[in-house]
């Protein structure tokens, strides 16, 4: 297949490899560790891998071991995440640096290729055609829900068929969640086989004090800027439009938040505060109304709108009405099997308590249905198909018309969507993604050797150069706690939605006001991998907030 002249060049990128992985390595134990919540039934739940203590690896000077051959298989699991490519060249070029007979396994499309035995050698050559692009295509990826024992099983069979000593799961919370539960399973049952995590996401809802991002977001939040960024020119331009711009982050308003920074709209939304204050849907409405009456008085009928994914379900209303629907959906599913959309409308209306049927008839047909579509494999709303900019766009004219009609607003008011996601997802890793996860990677074919189960590839300090980044690992079990899920108490990763004390939440804030009744736009440009350290490596605002330093 023919490359573009960029392919060709950014093929030959040589991660920055941070200085604890730099030759021989040895590990370093640190304290015993404790679950982030919910201790007892953790620890009764995991016996064999609660309580691991977090390990560091360090360059070792004086190596004495010779290592002995090893296999290892790779699952990648979920959405796509810019830098999956760059995770597995890092697990292959760690175990080769270990022993040249290591050898390293892809299971195809998820989960599943791990259970229905469909799988590939993973060799020099074919990797080489994958370094430092986005995707997952080196293997595939899949949603599958490895959480059986009967599949555990299954896995089994073809890991020890193939020799393979570890098991690396490449996924989001849930899919480490999963990789802890499977390390627990086969460590109870001794099957010599160790079960490395490691963290990925655009959504950034998998970080901790150890986790400092997950990998994806960095890139995928540059690209919506990119494309925010050259919306407001347009916007700015012709000066007729306000864009309602819905940006993907299935629960947290991660996303959303990092590009309000980059790209400085006049309004973005953020789930987790409309929680906190127990915003109505028509509190938002009325929000954006009020900033859109303002900016017409200053002669402005044009603006931006950012609006996270998983808004809907944060609007206390909103999310009692879609929890009552989980049920119905299951509960009348024969009932509701091949009814045409107004019928299905009305048999579920039916079925529903009195507010969430008021609150659901209020709504605009085309979203009531969506929200009504099948749950995906965890039981969630898939939220990426719900047109909440459409929802609100369409409130928000009407309510604009009420408005006009008293006299509280006079002006035009017209709107543009988009909805960003896919759109990143598979981008070719910035810098940072590529260096970090390469680092992820090279450091989980360092935690295997190690003879480790259950750990979290760890690589921190990110927001110093590369070869500062230190290196190592955490159990699993202490980033959980139980959580109701399906009806169910389960043991699951903390999800970390955006700190409404956080500096990355309080820098927005602070500007809020000023943004929404200007016209102050930033324009990020797209990703550069060439060029000065300052633009090319430079990481998320998110994370240099987070850290102390300066946007
Ligand atoms: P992961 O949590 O698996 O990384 O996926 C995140 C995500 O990109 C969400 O932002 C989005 O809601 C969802 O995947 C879309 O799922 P799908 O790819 O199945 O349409």
């Amino acid at each position: 297949m023919k490359k573009s002249a960029l392919q060709q060049v950014r093929a030959k990128y040589q991660p920055k490899l941070p200085k604890d992985l730099q030759g021989s390595v040895k590990i370093k134990l640190g304290d015993a560790t404790e679950s982030v919540a919910d201790q007892d039934e953790i620890k009764r739940l995991f016996p064999h891998t609660y309580g691991m203590p977090v390990v560091k690896f360090e360059n070792d000077e004086n190596p004495e071991r010779v290592e002995e051959p090893f296999n290892v298989g790779i699952i990648l699991s979920g959405g796509q995440a810019p830098g999956g490519h760059n995770v597995v060249s890092g697990i292959f070029d760690g175990l080769k640096s270990l022993n040249k007979e290591n050898r390293l396994y892809g299971f195809l499309m998820g989960p599943a290729g791990f259970i229905n035995h469909q799988y590939m050698e993973l060799t020099a050559g074919y990797i080489a055609e994958y370094r430092n692009t986005g995707g997952f295509d080196i293997i595939g990826s899949g949603r599958t829900k490895l959480e059986k024992p009967e599949q555990f099983e299954a896995g089994l069979k073809i890991l020890k068929e193939l020799n393979i000593k570890a098991l690396v799961i490449i996924g989001g919370d849930d899919s480490n969640t999963n990789a802890a539960v499977l390390a627990e399973y086969y460590k109870n049952i001794n099957a010599g086989v160790q079960v490395i995590g490691v963290p990925k996401t655009i959504d950034g809802d998998l970080k901790n004090d150890w986790i400092e991002t997950s990998f994806g977001f960095d890139t995928a939040c540059k690209v919506y800027s990119e494309v925010i960024g050259n919306i407001q020119r347009d916007c700015n331009s012709a000066k007729k439009y306000y864009h309602f711009i819905k940006l993907m982050g299935r629960s947290a308003s991660h996303i959303a938040l990092e590009c309000a920074l980059e790209t400085q709209p006049n309004i973005c939304l953020i789930s987790e505060e409309v929680q906190a204050k127990r915003m109505t849907l028509d509190n938002i409405v009325s929000y954006i109304c009020y900033v859109i009456a303002e900016r017409a008085k200053l002669g402005w009928n044009f603006g931006t709108v950012l609006i996270p994914e998983g808004l809907i379900e944060f609007i206390p209303s909103m999310k009692s009405l879609i929890s009552e629907l989980n049920d119905v959906l299951v509960d009348y599913a024969d009932e509701l099997e091949g009814l045409e959309e107004n019928e299905k409308l009305v048999a579920i209306h039916k079925h529903l308590s009195p507010v969430n049927a008021d609150l659901y008839k209020s709504l605009p047909k085309t979203i009531a249905l969506q929200l009504s579509l099948e749950r995906d494999s965890h039981g969630n709303v898939q939220v990426s198909l719900i047109e909440t900019e459409s929802l609100l766009s369409e409130m928000v004219a009407k309510r604009l018309e009420e408005m006009a009609e008293t006299g509280e607003y006079s002006g035009k008011f017209s709107a543009q969507h988009h909805f960003f996601g896919y759109e990143g997802r598979c981008a070719d890793p910035t810098n940072f993604d590529a260096d970090y996860t390469y680092a992820l990677g090279y450091n989980a074919a360092m935690l295997i050797n190690s003879g480790l189960t259950g750990y979290m590839s760890s690589v921190r300090n990110l927001t110093d150069h590369t070869e500062n980044w230190v290196c190592g690992g955490i159990p699993i079990t202490m980033m959980m706690n139980m959580e109701r899920r399906n009806g169910e108490m389960k043991p699951v990763i903390q999800k970390a939605l955006v700190d409404l004390k956080g500096r990355p939440y309080l820098k927005f804030a602070s500007m809020r006001e000023t943004l929404a009744l200007n016209t102050l736009y930033q324009y990020p440009g797209p990703i550069q991998y060439f060029g000065p350290a300052e633009v090319c490596d430079r990481p998320s605002m998110t994370l240099l907030l987070e850290h102390n330093k300066e946007i």
